[in-house]
């Protein structure tokens, strides 16, 4: 396939100054990819590696990427999915590398995971809030304070919401192992879909969740492993997928396989991506993950504008099936 590839930057205010991991930031930087075919089809993808997140080279790299001068040894993880992206978008079966040629993306509403942040206040005010607009999953930080008074806030959330929600806990492996049992009780209390990256050690999380019953996740492990290296983490529960972390769609959909076939399912999840990303995950979520499977992407609530117009809108805790569709909307590259 002929095809055009051009790269426009972007830069969207973010809703507050966001801290990521030391580094405060007061917009979302990134740059939309435009791929046009012979017949002038688009399909849109993103680049967008994030500060405190993506690598440090990363972050000065994409700002020298030239596509007319493309060269795959040096196409690092976000660029990558940018133009995975941009090919899955485009809609046109041939153009598309395995395994994306074969998903098929399902006209089906994709739940969101409402986050939870803040201090203790805002996060029940937030569970409220988010259970009164119609999400059933939420997911919130742990290990962020002393476990006494973090399990107390744990009961008054849970309290907050009805039976209903299911929680996601992301600990970010900061849970010690000494400390971790003290937590058992208000989780047995919860419905707790899992914790994420509960130790620095996933085989450690493995073991801990074979010997309680807690199911666990992983998210940043994934990092270091090829997704034939997931077999000797049979007994997860779920995987987190984070496509521009990860080097794209291609290498999120081998994940994916990867994980089914140890038993555990793929979780979408963003990075504060514009729009464009934040809807193309949606879709890709419609392909490969389960219906009642919420997706990370409420992220998005961070950013005061968009690329894409009309901005998306989560409704009833969902973007819906007819939100999918490319066809409803605009997209302003700069
Ligand atoms: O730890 O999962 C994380 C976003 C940026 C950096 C780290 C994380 C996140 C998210 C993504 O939580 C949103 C989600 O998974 O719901
Ligand atoms: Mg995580």
């Amino acid at each position: 396939m002929k095809a055009h590839i051009s790269v426009h930057s972007y830069s969207i205010p973010l809703v507050c100054p966001l801290d990521l991991a030391g580094e405060w930031i007061e917009s979302r930087e990134g740059w939309l990819v435009e791929l046009t075919s012979e017949t002038g089809q688009k399909g849109w993808g993103e680049i967008a590696p994030l500060p405190g997140a993506s690598s440090r080279g990363e972050l000065t790299a994409v700002p020298e990427w030239n596509p007319e001068l493309f060269d795959a040894e040096r196409v690092t993880p976000s660029v990558s999915c940018g133009l995975d992206m941009a090919f899955f978008n485009l809609g046109d079966r041939d153009a598309m590398p395995e395994p994306l040629r074969s998903l098929e993306v399902k006209p089906r509403d994709v739940p969101i995971n409402a986050l939870l942040l803040g201090d203790p206040e805002d996060m029940l005010l937030q569970a409220r809030a988010a259970q009164r607009e119609g999400f059933k999953t939420m997911k919130l930080k742990v290990g962020r304070r002393a476990p006494a008074a973090e399990i107390q806030v744990l009961y008054q959330i849970n309290q907050a919401v009805s039976d209903e929600v299911t929680f996601r806990l992301d600990a970010n492996r900061s849970w010690v192992p000494e400390e971790a049992d003290r937590y058992l009780d208000v989780l047995s209390e919860m419905n707790v879909e899992y914790v994420e990256e509960p130790f620095a050690d996933p085989h450690y999380s493995l073991s801990w969740s074979q010997r309680t019953g807690v199911p666990v996740a992983l998210d940043e492990s994934l990092r270091a492993l090829e997704p034939a290296a997931l077999h000797s983490y049979a007994g997860i529960r779920a995987i987190v997928l984070k496509p521009t972390l990860m080097g794209g769609l291609v290498r999120c959909a081998l994940f994916a396989e990867a994980a089914r076939d140890i038993g555990a399912y793929p979780v979408m999840s963003a990075m504060m991506e514009s729009g464009v990303g934040t809807l193309t995950y949606a879709r890709f979520a419609a392909a490969i993950c389960d219906p009642e499977t919420a997706v990370g992407l409420d992220t998005y609530r961070w950013l005061s504008d968009d690329v894409l117009s009309p901005r998306l809108q989560f409704k009833n805790g969902c973007l819906r099936a007819d939100q999918l569709d490319w066809q409803q909307y605009t997209i302003s590259a700069g």
